[in-house]
């Protein structure tokens, strides 16, 4: 087992444990991945979900290059396929990913923290998509979320040289939201902290702002105000507004 999952208090901590390669990905690790993302994505139980890699040195030093130097380009696009199925979980399960940076984030290992909704990164930690140097280009989205995120600068700068950043670049440019050591006790703060949050109000938060993605402004306009209506019908919400009108703390039901 190359991934592990723990839960404790709505918190779900994903870690891939292959220190011995830095946490890079093979099949087996990317399948199992994609395959616990897909359950904690359908666990209304888990309310917030952080990746992190094992060990001081690595979040995920990229996809396993020894693997990728025997694919054929049918093999390459099923490889692109199964990395795109997890970042999309990443991205759209509904509730939030966090991203615990606890060293190298190279290749696809930058492109699966592109993929969350929040990153932290520990001061030793390096980020960038080297595959250029490779003679390859990202292929688990990081052409479009690095620019998504970073804006399209940044992203060329990146994807064109190579390079790798330091913490302080890449919280400078964007690509994190904080640099804190201990990086996962961070994300275990902020997890903690929307775990507690009503859950129909934050699933429906990441929907609307990953609208951004792939409609129009106004049309992202008008769904957030009938979504916003709509929300109104839940008992999360009337607890919520009813609760700060009482002067005390919401009790969120998930309804
Ligand atoms: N793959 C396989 N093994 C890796 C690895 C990787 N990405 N990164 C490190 N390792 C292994 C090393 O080979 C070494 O193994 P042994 O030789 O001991 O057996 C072990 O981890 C320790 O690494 P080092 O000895 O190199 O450690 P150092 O501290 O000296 O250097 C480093 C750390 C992170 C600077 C260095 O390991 C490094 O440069 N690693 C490669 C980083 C990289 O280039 N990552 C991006 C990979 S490309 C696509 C789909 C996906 C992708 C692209 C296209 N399509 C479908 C189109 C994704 C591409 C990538 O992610």
């Amino acid at each position: 087992m190359t991934v592990v999952v723990t839960a404790e208090n709505g918190v779900a901590t994903v870690t891939i444990d292959r220190p011995e390669a830095l946490n890079a990905l093979d099949v087996s690790t990317l399948t199992e991945l994609r395959d616990r993302l897909g359950e904690l994505a359908d666990d209304a139980s888990v309310r917030a979900v952080v990746l992190t890699g094992a060990g001081e040195k690595a979040f995920v030093a990229g996809a396993d290059i020894k693997y990728m130097s025997g694919l054929d380009p049918e093999q390459a696009k099923g490889w692109g396929a199964l990395g795109h199925e997890a970042g999309r979980l990443l991205e759209t399960m509904p509730k939030p990913t966090i991203a615990a940076i606890n060293g190298f984030a190279l290749g696809g290992g930058c492109e699966l923290a592109l993929a969350c909704d929040i990153r932290y990164a520990s001061a030793r930690a390096k980020l960038g998509q080297p595959e250029i140097n490779l003679g390859i280009v990202p292929g688990w989205g990081g052409t479009q979320r690095l620019a998504r995120i970073c804006g399209l600068g940044a992203a060329k700068d990146l994807v064109f040289s190579g390079r790798t950043i330091d913490a302080e670049e890449a919280l400078r440019i964007g690509l994190v939201s904080a640099i804190a050591d201990p990086v996962l006790e961070r994300a275990h703060e902020t997890a903690r902290d929307l775990a507690g949050k009503s859950p129909v109000a934050l699933s429906l938060a990441k929907r609307l702002c990953n609208l951004t993605l792939g409609l129009d402004h106004a049309g992202g306009l008008e769904t957030e105000a009938n979504e916003f209506g709509d929300l109104f019908a839940s008992e999360d919400a009337k607890e919520g507004l009813t609760a700060f009108v009482e002067k005390r703390a919401p009790n969120f039901v998930g309804r």
